[in-house]
C-alpha cells in the first residue's frame, strides 16, 4: 500500500514542551527515504494545523482540553481520509494525546469495512488516566482511557460510536510507570498490559506472541509507538523517560514479528522531543525501528 505521513506539530497535551518538533525530527532523520527503500511509494502529507501552546494550567482536570480537541479532531479526518485512500497512514507526532484522534478513525473505518481492530500500545506508561486521577491534568497521559470511552465529550465523541474502541482490542506492552489512581483503573477494566517485568519474565519473543495472538486476515493492526517505551540510555530525547526500558535488540525483535504478522494498517510515532534529544539520536532510531516495522530484515526470511 501507499505509505502516507501526517505531521502533527503539537505539544499541548504534554508537561514537557517540545514534542511539536517531532514531526521536523523524523524528517531530518530521513524517514522518508527509509520507507522507500523498502519499495513502498511513501507520501508526505506535510504538517497538519492546529492552535500554538497557550501555556495553561489544568482547569477541572485538563490542561489545554480545547487545543488538544482541535489538534484531534483535525488528525481524525487525516487518518480517516488517509485509510478511505486505502493507504497506510503514520501519524508523526507530537504528544501522545494524536492517539486518540487517529485510533478513533481507525475504529470507525474498521466498522465500515467489517473489519476486527487490534491497538498495539507500546508506551512506558498505561496513558489511562481520567481528570478524576490524573497527577498532571497532561492530556497525553489519558489516550486509552478516552480511547475507552472515559473522558470528557469532546475527546470521546470524535467516531460514530462511542466508545471508540473496547479495552479489550487493546494489548500494552513496555509499562513501568502507572500512577496510583490509574493502577486501580487498569485492574478494574481488565485491559490488558504486559509491563517490564513481564517482558523480563518471558522474554519480548513470548510477550509479543501473546500481545498479536487471535489476528485474523481481516484484523486491522494499529501500533501506537510512544518512543519513551525504549530505554533513555537509547532513546533520551522524549519529555517523560522513565528508567528501565526495552533494549534496542528487543525493540528491533518486537518491530520485526509486528511486521511478519502481515496485519500492520496504521501507525502513531509520538513523544519525540528533539529539545531533549542529541543530536538526533532518538529520531534517527525511530526511524531504524520503523523500517523494522515496515518489513526490513537482515536476511531473506522464509515466508510464513
Ligand atoms: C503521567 C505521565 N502518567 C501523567 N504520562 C505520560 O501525567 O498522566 N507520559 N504519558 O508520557
Ligand atoms: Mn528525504
Ligand atoms: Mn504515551
Ligand atoms: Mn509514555
Amino acid at each position: 500500500p501507499v505509505i502516507e505521513l501526517i505531521g502533527a506539530p503539537t505539544d499541548v497535551g504534554a508537561g514537557v514542551r517540545g514534542t511539536s518538533m517531532g514531526p521536523a525530527a523524523l524528517r531530518v532523520a530521513d524517514l522518508d527515504t527509509a520507507l522507500r527503500l523498502l519499495g513502498f511509494h511513501v507520501v508526505d502529507c506535510g504538517d497538519l494545523v492546529g492552535p500554538l501552546n497557550p501555556r495553561q494550567p489544568a482547569a477541572n482536570g485538563y490542561r489545554h482540553l480545547g487545543e488538544v480537541h482541535a489538534w484531534n479532531t483535525a488528525l481524525f479526518n487525516a487518518v480517516l481520509g488517509s485509510l478511505s485512500r486505502n493507504a497506510l497512514p503514520v501519524v508523526l507526532g507530537g504528544d501522545h494525546s494524536l492517539a486518540i484522534g487517529s485510533i478513533s478513525a481507525v475504529a470507525q473505518d474498521c466498522r465500515r469495512r467489517g473489519k476486527r481492530l487490534r491497538v498495539l500500545w507500546l508506551d512506558a506508561h498505561t496513558d489511562f488516566n481520567t481528570s478524576a486521577m490524573t497527577p498532571s491534568g497532561n492530556i497525553h497521559g489519558m489516550p486509552v482511557a478516552c480511547l475507552c470511552g472515559h473522558g470528557p465529550m469532546e475527546l470521546i465523541s470524535l467516531s460514530d460510536r462511542q466508545p471508540a474502541i473496547l479495552a479489550t482490542e487493546v494489548r500494552q506492552v513496555g509499562i513501568r510507570s502507572v500512577d496510583e489512581g490509574e493502577k486501580q483503573f487498569v485492574k478494574q477494566t481488565g485491559l490488558t498490559v504486559y509491563d517490564m517485568r513481564y517482558i523480563d519474565e518471558v522474554g519480548m519473543r513470548a510477550t509479543v506472541e501473546r500481545a498479536l495472538e487471535g489476528l485474523d486476515d481481516d484484523t486491522h493492526l494499529h501500533v501506537s509507538f510512544d518512543v519513551d517505551f525504549l530505554d533513555p540510555d537509547i532513546a533520551p530525547g522524549v519529555g517523560t523517560p522513565v528508567l528501565g526500558g526495552v533494549t534496542y535488540r528487543e525493540a528491533q525483535l518486537c518491530m520485526e514479528m509486528i511486521a511478519d504478522s502481515g496485519r500492520l494498517g496504521s501507525v502513531d510515532v509520538v513523544e519525540i522531543n528533539p529539545a531533549r534529544d542529541v543530536q538526533n539520536r532518538t529520531a534517527l532510531l525511530a526511524v531504524d525501528l520503523l523500517s523494522s516495522l515496515f518489513g526490513k530484515s537482515t536476511l531473506v526470511r522464509p515466508t510464513l
